[in-house]
């Protein structure tokens, strides 16, 4: 399958205008081709440092403009964070993903410990990702000395609505941050949030940026906006599950090798939509009961869904891996 990173704007707004059933069908021929349907990665985020963020996200509720109910807490301490990304493993979890409500990375004492966190993560066998914010080329590096797997940092959305949304910051120190990513060599986790109310336009215009980095990210983080009373963004009205499928089929069929992840906003889909999600190419769900500050569905929830779909962990990369592993949540 060619991978493509000079995909058109017209191509990728053809793409998205197809009826949704050709639209799957199409995604799911190049999920089969690239993919398995029978395994899924599993994700389990920890927010390591809460609240009190000095950015103004109109999503986010942590930015400490906003008045969510959520303090500001400091940074976790290592043993804790390291005693949670063993349960995650335990409970069924391949890779850990730590999230700080920083603008950007400072070079300090807390910079240290997260770099003590990530050699702990690691070294349990799992799959480790960060998102802190920005980072300069020299942070990069030193993150991927101690192990760092993948970097998420999030495009959003389309370069015009990014400034509705967000004014503390630019798309380009976004574009800016993922470069100093891939160049350290770490893998790249970035995607976007749906129903902020942007256009059609924008979603392509989003997708096209996604799709034409080169290379592509390794994983494509789809969100639905988690509507948190108290952001800007707090009375947005639900996006319609067919809406979340044709992204994720439209990223599938655009970045055929990524990891496409259904993220947050799982709890107000039915099974049947996620079924019709990974149908259409999502390879990769968060886990475990909280996203970084929101609720995500249940273990069993999760283990029942999983189970019945007869879908199985995907291995961390570059950890050996039995068939016979338990799925998540089973022990
Ligand atoms: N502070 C860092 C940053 O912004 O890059 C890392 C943490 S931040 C919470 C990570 C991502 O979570 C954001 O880029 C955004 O895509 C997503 N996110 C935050 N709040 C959300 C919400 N209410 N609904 C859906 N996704 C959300
Ligand atoms: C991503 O794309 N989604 C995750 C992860 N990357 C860091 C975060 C979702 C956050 C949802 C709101 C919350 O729980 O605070
Ligand atoms: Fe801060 Fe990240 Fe939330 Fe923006 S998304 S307010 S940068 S924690």
């Amino acid at each position: 399958m060619p991978i493509r990173n000079d995909w058109t704007i017209e191509e990728i707004a053809d793409l998205y205008r197809t009826p949704l059933l050709t639209l799957v069908s199409r995604a799911s021929a190049v999920h089969a081709a690239m993919h398995t349907y029978e395994e899924i990665q599993c994700c389990t985020l920890l927010s390591i440092k809460t609240g009190g963020c000095p950015e103004d996200c109109s999503y986010c509720p942590q930015a400490a403009r906003y008045d969510t109910g959520l303090g500001a807490e400091k940074l976790m301490d290592a043993d804790l964070v390291i005693d949670a990304a063993r349960n995650a493993r335990d409970a069924g979890a391949t890779r850990f993903c730590m999230g700080a409500a920083w603008r950007e990375v400072r070079d300090n004492s807390d910079f240290d410990r997260v770099l003590e966190m990530v050699r702990g993560v690691g070294g349990l066998g799992l799959e480790v990702c960060c998102t802190l914010g920005m980072l300069t080329a020299a942070q990069a590096e030193r993150l991927a000395d101690a192990g760092l797997h993948a970097y998420n940092h999030n495009l959003d959305t389309s370069r015009s609505f990014y400034e509705k949304v967000i004014s503390t910051r630019e798309y380009d120190d976004r574009l800016a941050t993922i470069d100093n990513v891939r160049k350290a060599g770490i893998t790249v986790c970035s995607g976007g949030i749906i129903g902020m109310g942007e256009s059609e336009m924008d979603r392509i215009a989003f997708l096209h940026t996604l799709a034409t980095l080169r290379p592509h990210p390794e994983s494509v983080p789809i969100n639905a906006l988690v509507p948190v009373p108290g952001t800007p963004l707090g009375e947005q009205p639900p996006i319609d599950p067919f809406e979340l499928v044709r992204m994720i089929a439209c990223a599938r069929i655009l970045m055929p090798e990524a990891r496409v992840r259904l993220s947050a906003g799982r709890l107000s889909l039915s099974n049947e939509a996620q079924a019709l999600a990974f149908l259409a190419g999502a390879n990769s769900i968060f886990t475990g009961e909280r996203l970084l500050t929101t609720p995500n569905p249940s273990e069993n929830a999760d283990e029942g869904l999983l189970r019945t779909l007869g879908v199985k962990p995907m291995p961390p990369h570059g950890v050996e891996f039995s068939i016979t592993e338990p799925i998540a949540g089973e022990r």
